[in-house]
């Protein structure tokens, strides 16, 4: 079908397929159709259309030849895709007819729909957003990632606490993906290493692996926004390599006829649901490597496919690590090279240096990334034989030449932690292999090069760099707040969801009190629909036009949750001393999922669930305060909290958040931000300016500060009055009547343990700035103008501009290195 007879596929055509494909999907036609059936025959209807403009997209990409961008990421936060595909496919409105006709409402339908919740958080969501813009860019690139049978879990509240159940996205099958049993790749694992000499009298290395797994293709569509490309999103599945064992099966041992699949299928079972933490466990190892060694092949048969040699394969291929997660992909390169396709040494590393990018999303120590030279020498002897060679090279020449026989800088550098157990370092790998190393907001980017690696910026000036995260406005805006969208597009012209930068057009009617009145109209209706979903999640009333005062990411003390748990004590404390107090009614809503083994982490959203059952209850301070906390956050939840937001909490301890995203989506959609100088929050205040901002806080050169003379949180508590009372209040039983103590994991934290996210040193600051945040809210259309300029000025937010960035910056090879030179086998 050509794009002008897909615009103008009619309602009455989309109908007759919708119910073309309900034949499959609906036992009864005779009888009510079901959602689930209705949802699966639209998705459906949807495929026919992405399948086609995906064969025509690859025809086109044969063609061009053009250099392919390989994104590779352990996770993918994609959440649901019906609505989005329909908004990219400038079907929505069709569709949103067609169901109609048949007696259901779409948002309906799209509840329906599961979440592909292939990803813990910020790292995954944004791997998500830069597929969308590549394929809305029109660059040839390929996602590349794990099938996990059970992504992130599913979370609900117990008694206060968070309890965990598996994620179950395919139970019933995924509509948006499809087997490439063409594409199957076989994946050696354990074994030992042989050297055999050649009949020239040459040594080679021979790997006789213990098991061979099987890697199966899963292909996801990545419709492009108002274009004609779609791209691939291809998840790898692990099978065992011959299925059933049926001789011990016949033996009567059916246990064992099945333990190699069942063994080997264990790979991609479940997302690892750590965030910012790095799992030293044997099967995440086997998981990175299984999903590297499956990507590489994949992308040299790809290559090969269409070339006789070796040539051109640095200028066709591009493979950006997204964080150190895929680092083994280097070695997996490097031997398939070595030994399979008998390159020298030194061709072999020239064309691992031409084509690996790595970016830094992280500072945190402890999602540093090492594995233990134990487990490679287990699992994969002959990665570790190449990475000893690949660590001698670099320390005897680089390292030696920059700093002659300083063996304490040769020890911080190498590839080798030395101590009781040798560890691998795979930020360092990455970094001397990659061409560009990037982190994710400008002043990450600075820390990488002064704090992280000072060492590696120093042998390599020019190799790190910044690309400053994006959000995609077509599921960020365009889809998730429709009348916002509406509108915008009244006063903008063009296709600002393709070109954000249009947005700033806003900021002439950012004192239009019509405007002013229309933009808080769509926010107070966004509200009252969010205020129907909390009672439904919560069942606590809220009032729409209280503030929505939100803080949704992960659950992390650098993020700080307890922060504004420590605000709203103070908040109700205040109240409880004076009812009469004039400030604006709240609403605070959280959203988070905390890892299921970070204790303090659980014993934060425990203190927020019990202090919110005191607030919500307590009719002293007349509805004035409410705490929800909505269980399950998901992409498809934000969703529904970001259109309502008012206020939008960034309030990491400086120098710890690499960027944040939710920063974006919210103040994309009018909500003002309270935060600190951290990541991205420096770059959307110096985009909104510093009046439709709230900043709070120590810098990061204050916390260094901080850091160097010693920091005493204790002599803090006892010289503030209010923090003293609300902090010896959270250690008592009156939010858990009878149990004392039962939430003083957080006190002492604060207390005993140092604060490490200096929550004590920032709480008068921050409180200071909440108060100056409420006395605004009271002007309202001053509180206006400030939410439509924080719209209006998110243009340099959006994803595409991030993916321009690394086109431009990083992935065209030929800019950033000399001419790229030919490798002759
Ligand atoms: C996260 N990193 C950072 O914590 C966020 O600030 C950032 O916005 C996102 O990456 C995306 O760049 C991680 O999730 C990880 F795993 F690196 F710690």
């Amino acid at each position: 079908m050509t794009s002008k007879s897909r615009k103008n596929i009619t309602v009455k055509a989309f109908k007759a397929r919708i119910q073309h494909h309900l034949n499959f999907h609906a036992v009864d036609l005779s009888h009510s159709i079901d959602k689930k059936a209705i949802l699966m025959a639209v998705c459906s209807s949807v495929n026919e259309i992405v399948f086609d403009k995906l064969q025509s997209t690859n025809i086109r990409r044969h063609e061009r030849n053009s250099r392919s961008i390989n994104y590779l990421s352990l996770e993918y936060l994609m959440g649901r895709m019906l609505s989005n595909n329909l908004h990219n496919l400038q079907l929505f409105k069709t569709a949103q007819a067609a169901t109609k006709e048949l007696g259901f409402e779409i948002e309906d339908i799209f509840e329906e729909g599961h979440d592909l919740a292939l990803g813990n958080g910020g790292l995954g969501r944004l791997a998500a957003c830069y597929l969308d813009s590549l394929a809305t860019l029109d660059y040839n690139a390929m996602g590349y990632g794990i099938h996990y049978e059970h992504g992130l879990f599913e979370q609900q509240f117990y008694n206060n606490r968070q309890i965990e159940s598996p994620d179950e996205w395919r139970e019933y099958g995924n509509p948006w993906e499809v087997c490439r049993p063409e594409a199957e790749q076989e994946i050696p694992l354990y074994g030992h290493v042989e050297t055999v000499a050649e009949t020239d009298g040459t040594l080679r290395k021979v790997w006789h692996p213990g098991q061979i797994i099987k890697g199966v293709p899963w292909d996801v569509p990545i419709v492009g926004y108002n274009c004609e490309t779609v791209n691939v999103l291809r998840l790898w599945e692990s099978r065992a390599s011959s299925h059933f064992d049926w001789e011990a099966f016949n033996a009567g041992d059916y246990q064992d006829a099945n333990s190699a699949q069942t063994q080997a299928e264990t790979i991609s079972k479940v997302l690892y649901p750590n965030d910012s933490t790095a799992a030293g466990k044997e099967l995440r190892f086997i998981q990175q490597y299984f999903f590297c060694a499956c990507s590489i092949k994949d992308i040299i048969r790809r290559y090969l496919k269409h070339h006789d040699d070796w040539s051109q394969f640095a200028d066709k291929f591009v493979i950006q690590l997204n964080d150190t997660h895929p680092t083994i992909a280097i070695l997996e390169l490097m031997r398939l090279l070595l030994d399979e396709y008998r390159f020298s040494w030194d061709n072999a590393w020239q064309m691992c240096k031409q084509v690996f990018a790595y970016t830094n999303h992280t500072l945190l120590p402890e999602a540093l990334e090492k594995w233990s030279v134990e487990l490679f020498e287990t699992i994969l002897p002959r990665h570790l034989e190449i990475l000893y060679r690949i660590n001698e090279e670099f320390l005897n020449g680089q390292v030696d030449k920059m700093w002659p026989g300083d063996t304490a800088m040769r020890r911080k550098l190498s590839l080798i932690e030395e101590g009781q157990q040798k560890m691998v370092r795979m930020a360092h790998l990455s970094v001397i292999t990659s061409f560009k190393v990037n982190g994710v907001a400008e002043i990450h980017s600075e820390l990488v090069k002064q704090d992280l690696f000072p060492e590696f910026h120093k042998l390599y000036p020019n190799k790190l760099t910044n690309v400053t995260n994006g959000i995609t406005p077509r599921r960020w805006l365009k889809a998730c707040n429709p009348a916002l969208s509406d509108l915008i597009s009244k006063k903008v012209k063009g296709d600002w969801a393709k070109n954000l930068s249009l947005l700033s057009t806003l900021t002439d009617y950012a004192e239009d009190k019509k405007f002013q009145q229309q933009f808080m109209q769509v926010k107070r209706e966004n509200k009252v629909k969010l205020s129907e979903e909390i009672k439904k999640l919560t069942g606590v009333s809220v009032n729409p036009d209280a503030i929505f005062d939100v803080q949704i990411k992960r659950l992390h003390e650098y993020k700080r949750q307890h922060l504004n748990l420590l605000h709203i004590l103070a908040l109700y404390r205040r109240l409880l001393e004076n009812p009469r107090l004039d400030i604006n009614p709240r609403v605070f809503i959280f959203g988070a999922k905390a890892a299921p083994g970070y204790y303090l982490a659980k014993e934060i959203i425990y203190a927020i669930n019990c202090v919110a059952e005191k607030i919500n209850n307590d009719a002293r301070i007349n509805d004035k305060l409410k705490v929800v906390f909505l269980p399950n956050y998901r992409v498809s939840l934000a969703e529904k909290i970001i259109p309502a937001a008012d206020v939008s909490e960034q309030i990491s301890t400086a120098g710890k958040e690499a960027s944040g995203t939710g920063n974006m989506k919210l103040a994309l959609n009018g909500a003002v931000t309270i935060g600190t100088l951290d990541g991205a929050n420096i770059e959307i205040a110096e985009e909104v300016g510093d009046d439709n901002i709230f900043i709070f806080g120590k810098t990061v050169d204050e916390i260094k500060a901080l850091n160097r003379q010693g920091y005493d949180p204790v002599s803090i508590y006892n010289s503030e009055p209010e923090l003293k009372s609300i902090i010896d209040w959270l250690d008592s039983d009156y939010f858990t009547p009878g149990k004392f103590g039962e939430l003083s994991a957080i006190t002492q934290s604060l207390l005993n343990d140092g604060d490490h996210y200096k929550v004590l040193a920032d709480f008068v600051s921050y409180s200071q700035a909440q108060e100056a945040l409420d006395k605004a809210y009271k002007d309202q259309a001053g509180w206006a103008k400030m939410a439509i300029m924080n719209t209006a000025m998110m243009g340099k937010f959006t994803s595409d501009r991030s993916i321009e960035d690394y086109a431009n910056n990083i992935w065209s090879l030929d800019k950033n290195l000399p001419a790229t030179q030919a490798v002759k086998l």
